[in-house]
C-alpha cells in the first residue's frame, strides 16, 4: 500500500512519489523551492516557473506550511541543493492541508516553551532532535529487553489496578473498581515477587507505575515507566550486579544503534557508556562523605533520607553511577531483608546517576513470619495482603531485585533538563491530557 519513495532513498536518475510534511517553502522569484520532510530527511522539490506548467507551480507553492504533499517526479543531481540531489516535479497532490497558523514551528527557527510543546506533541515530534529522544528510548529499551533475556529472565505483565499500595500510601491514586475501593498501581512489586516462587523464578516487567506524587518536579511524574526486575535465589550483590548489567546494556544499544539520534542531539562526542565496576558505598560511608563536605547545612545521622541536595552532594563528590547500600531498615519497606547478623541495616540498595535516584532494590523478606512481622511493624495490615503473604507459607525462595526508572535512565543518558522530556504524553499534577 506505501509504495512511496522515502528521501534518503531517492538516487538521481530515479522517478519517484515522495510523500511528507512541506519544511519550508523559498520563492526566489524565478525559481522556487519546496523543501519535504519525511521520516528519513527531506528533499528539495524545484520549480521553475517559467518552464513548468502553471497550475503544478501556483499549487506548489500556495500550499501551507506542514502541509501533507506527495511529489512525482523524476531525481536530478543538484550540489546546491541541501541534499545534492532534488526533484523536478510532474504532478503534486495536497493530501492534507495545514492551517498556515501553526502553534508551534516544526522548523525549530522559533523556539517554543516545553508546556507549547506538549500540548502540540505531534508537531513537536516533528523536530529531528525531539524525535531523536523517543527513537533512542526506543533503542535503549530494546536493549534492555535482550540484556535480560540473556540473564535469563521472562517477561511479565501485572495489574494496574489493584487492591493494596506497597511504597507509602499517600501517593496512590484511588479509583472505583465496581463500587469497591481500588488503585492504581505503584509499583509491580508484590507481583514479580509472587513470580519467583512460581515456575518463572526469574522476571522482569517494563510498564507503568502510578504515583500521586506531591511534588513538581523536574524529575517526578504521576504516571511513569518502570523497569523491573526480580530473581529466586539471588541476593542483593546479585541483584546490583544484573542492575549495573542492564544499565551498561541501555548505554551500549544507544552508542551502538543511534548515532544520528545522538547527532541531531548534539551528544555524539560526550555520549560515553559507563564502564568499570559501578562504586558501591554503604550508607554510612555516603553520609560520611557527605558531611565531610560541609556543604549541608545540617550534619546527617543514622536514619536520615537523603535529601534532593544531600544526593547532589554527593554525585559531585563520587562523579558516576554508583550504589548506596545497606540503608538504615527503618527507612526502607516492609519487603527489604534486613541483615542476618544486624537487623537494624538492611540489605536495600540504591543505584544513583550524579544528579539522581535510578533504581531501587534490595534482597527480600522471604520468611513468612518475619515478612508478617514486618507488615506490623510498618503500621499495615497484613490481612489487606494476605494474597501476597499467603504463598510466603508454600515454598518462596530466596530473592531480591530492583526497579528503575525509565524515564530517568533516558533523561540522566541525555541530560535532559526535565523528566517530562524523555515522555510522549507525560502526566503531572497539571497535566491529563493530551
Ligand atoms: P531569478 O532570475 O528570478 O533570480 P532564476 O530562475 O534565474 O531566478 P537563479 O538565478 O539560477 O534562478 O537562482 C536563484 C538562486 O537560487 C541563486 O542563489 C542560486 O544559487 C539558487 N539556485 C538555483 N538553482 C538551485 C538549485 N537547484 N538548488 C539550490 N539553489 C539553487
Ligand atoms: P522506588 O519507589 O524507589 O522503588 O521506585 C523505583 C524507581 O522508579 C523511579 N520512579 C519515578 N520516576 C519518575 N517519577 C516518579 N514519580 C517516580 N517514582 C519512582 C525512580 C526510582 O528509583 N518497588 C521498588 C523497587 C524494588 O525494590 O524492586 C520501588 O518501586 O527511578
Amino acid at each position: 500500500m506505501d509504495d512511496r519513495t522515502y528521501t534518503a532513498d531517492a538516487e538521481p536518475g530515479d522517478t519517484v512519489t515522495v510523500a511528507g510534511w512541506v519544511h519550508e517553502i523559498r520563492d526566489l522569484g524565478g525559481i522556487a523551492f519546496l523543501i519535504v520532510r519525511d521520516t528519513t530527511g527531506k528533499i528539495q522539490v524545484k520549480f521553475e516557473k517559467d518552464e513548468m506548467d502553471d497550475e503544478l507551480v501556483e499549487k506548489g507553492l500556495d500550499v501551507h506550511r506542514e502541509s501533507v504533499v506527495a511529489v512525482t517526479g523524476d531525481v536530478e543531481e543538484e550540489e546546491r541543493a541541501p541534499t545534492g540531489v532534488e526533484i523536478v516535479p510532474e504532478s503534486l497532490e495536497v493530501v492534507a492541508e495545514a492551517d498556515p497558523e501553526l502553534p508551534l514551528d516544526p522548523s525549530g527557527k522559533v523556539d517554543a516553551e516545553l508546556p507549547t510543546r506538549l500540548d502540540n506533541r505531534t508537531l513537536d515530534l516533528r523536530k529531528p532532535e525531539v524525535k531523536a529522544i523517543f527513537e533512542i528510548r526506543a533503542a535503549a529499551l530494546e536493549a534492555v529487553r535482550d540484556a535480560f533475556r540473556d540473564l535469563g529472565s521472562t517477561e511479565i505483565n501485572t495489574p494496574k489496578i489493584v487492591a493494596t499500595g506497597t511504597e507509602g500510601g499517600t501517593e496512590l491514586f484511588p479509583i472505583t473498581y465496581f463500587g469497591q475501593e481500588a488503585f492504581m498501581n505503584q509499583s509491580p512489586q508484590l507481583f514479580k515477587q509472587l513470580m519467583v516462587g512460581s515456575g518463572l523464578e526469574r522476571v522482569f516487567e517494563i510498564g507503568p507505575i502510578f504515583r500521586a506524587e506531591e511534588h513538581n518536579t523536574p524529575r517526578h511524574l504521576n504516571e511513569a515507566t518502570s523497569i523491573d526486575f526480580e530473581s529466586a535465589f539471588y541476593d542483593h550483590t546479585e541483584a546490583m550486579d544484573a542492575c549495573e548489567t542492564i544499565v551498561k546494556a541501555a548505554y551500549e544499544g544507544v552508542a551502538e544503534n543511534c548515532q544520528e539520534e545522538l547527532e541531531a542531539l548534539d551528544l555524539q562526542d560526550g555520549f560515553e557508556v559507563p564502564d568499570g565496576d559501578f562504586p558501591r558505598l554503604t550508607y554510612e560511608e555516603a553520609l560520611e562523605k557527605i558531611n565531610a563536605t560541609g556543604e549541608l547545612d545540617e550534619v546527617l545521622v543514622w536514619g536520615d533520607d537523603l535529601s534532593t541536595e544531600a544526593e547532589h552532594v554527593l554525585g559531585d563528590e563520587v562523579g558516576e553511577h554508583y550504589f548506596i547500600t545497606d540503608w538504615p531498615s527503618e527507612i526502607k519497606p516492609f519487603y527489604i531483608k534486613d541483615h542476618d547478623d544486624d537487623a537494624e541495616v538492611s540489605t536495600g540498595f540504591d543505584m544513583m546517576h550524579p544528579s539522581m535516584e535510578l533504581v531501587s532494590g534490595g534482597q527480600r523478606e522471604h520468611r513468612y513470619d518475619k515478612l508478617v512481622e514486618g507488615f506490623e511493624q510498618q503500621g499495615l495490615d497484613p490481612e489487606a495482603f494476605e494474597y501476597y503473604t499467603k504463598m510466603f507459607k508454600y515454598g518462596m525462595p530466596p530473592h531480591a531485585g530492583w526497579g528503575l526508572g525509565g524515564e530517568r535512565l533516558i533523561m540522566t543518558m541525555l541530560g535532559l533538563g526535565n523528566i517530562r522530556e524523555a515522555v510522549l504524553f507525560p502526566r503531572d499534577r497539571q497535566r491529563l491530557s493530551p
